[in-house]
């Protein structure tokens, strides 16, 4: 795999093309992809990462776009990671996103790429995670992970962050929504947008309640003693309250480390990362040049006779083939 260790040194080298490559032998599952990622781990782990979240259309690119001017104001570089589903309800808006985020890509020091949701849901959140391992490798600072939707995969994705912060907006019912959802335990912090349509403070108000609630019922289950998720107001599109969001997430930053719980975040993404790519290679190694597949297609007929049941053959051929593999 020639061209692997070119990427590899392509990325290090701060080669943008060679980084654009690299992401895309990722998110294909190219081969070579993990000789890839295996290569880029020694200069992984020094960005920090910032998941951004929330329906559909509560801002979340409007406020991304304005949080990465504010992150250059500060000399920071910056790697944005659009996860666009591709419902037909929001697939307008990846071209609305990319066209909108233009004003930013003549800057070396932001790159921005949009990643479509194909394939399986749980496999989502490990690319996007490997992604941002590639970003994180070539140097960026700050990583920002754009997901829309507040379900159990997108919140997944949100996990992967050092950082999640919540974005709602007046007059969705988003907060009701959320509280069931149980989505008010995974934020760092939460962002009111569209705060120039009424009822902002309300929904503020609302989520502050629900934090307190929360604080008071589980006290010492914080993940950090110290830190009170704050509540923020902003109007993207005027880009008000954004240096706010800066903030928050940086002070967020500090206390995460300085509390340990950073570390830990890590480490349990990393185990579990690990744990998931040995399940990706147990699975591949189980199907490929076993005769399992066979097996399985041989085996159908008798199910479908009513001789055996699915469960039956499953472990019929989960036993043989790891037999097989154990000789
Ligand atoms: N009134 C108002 N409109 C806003 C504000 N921020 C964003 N919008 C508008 O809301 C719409 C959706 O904004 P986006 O930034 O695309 O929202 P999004 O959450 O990224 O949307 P999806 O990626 O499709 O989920 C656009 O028409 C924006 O111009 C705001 O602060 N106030
Ligand atoms: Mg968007």
């Amino acid at each position: 795999m020639p061209n692997i260790d070119e990427l590899i040194a392509g990325v290090k080298n701060n080669d943008i093309q060679a980084l654009a490559r690299a992401i895309s032998t990722v998110e294909d599952r190219r081969p070579g992809f993990e000789a890839l990622l295996s290569g880029l781990h020694p200069d992984v782990g020094s960005a920090y990462r910032v998941g951004i979240t929330g329906s559909p259309g509560v801002g979340k690119s409007t406020l991304i776009e304005q949080l990465v001017r504010a992150y250059r104001d500060t000399g920071l570089t910056v790697a944005v990671v659009a996860v666009d589903p591709t419902s037909p309800f929001t697939g307008g808006a990846l071209l609305g996103d990319r066209i909108r985020m233009k004003t930013l890509s003549s800057d070396d020091g932001v790159f921005i790429r949009s990643m479509a949701t194909r394939g399986a849901p749980g496999g989502l959140a490990m690319t996007t995670r490997e992604v941002c391992d590639v970003l994180d490798a070539f140097g960026f600072e700050r990583i920002i992970v754009e997901t829309v939707g507040v379900g159990q995969s997108e919140l997944a994705i949100a996990h992967t962050a050092d950082t999640a912060v919540l974005v709602m907006m007046p007059e969705s019912g988003d907060g009701v929504q959320l509280l069931k959802a149980g989505v008010m335990e995974i934020a760092d912090a939460y962002v009111v947008n569209k705060g120039d349509r009424p009822g902002a403070e309300a929904l503020m108000h609302e989520i502050r309640s629900m934090l307190d609630i929360r604080a008071s019922i589980a006290a010492d289950a914080a993940p950090i003693p110290a830190w009170n998720p704050p509540v923020l107001r902003t109007v993207a599109i005027e880009g008000e309250g954004i240096d706010e969001v800066r903030e928050a997430i940086e002070n967020h930053a500090i206390a995460m480390r300085e509390s340990g719980l950073l570390e830990d975040r890590r480490r349990a993404r990393l185990r579990e990362h690990t744990r998931e790519v040995v399940e990706r290679a147990v699975v591949q190694a189980l199907w490929q040049g076993t005769g399992a597949g066979e097996r399985l297609a041989g085996g159908v007929e008798e199910v479908l006779s009513g001789e055996r049941s699915p469960y039956d053959l499953a472990n019929a051929i989960i036993a043989d083939t790891l037999e097989t593999s154990v000789d």
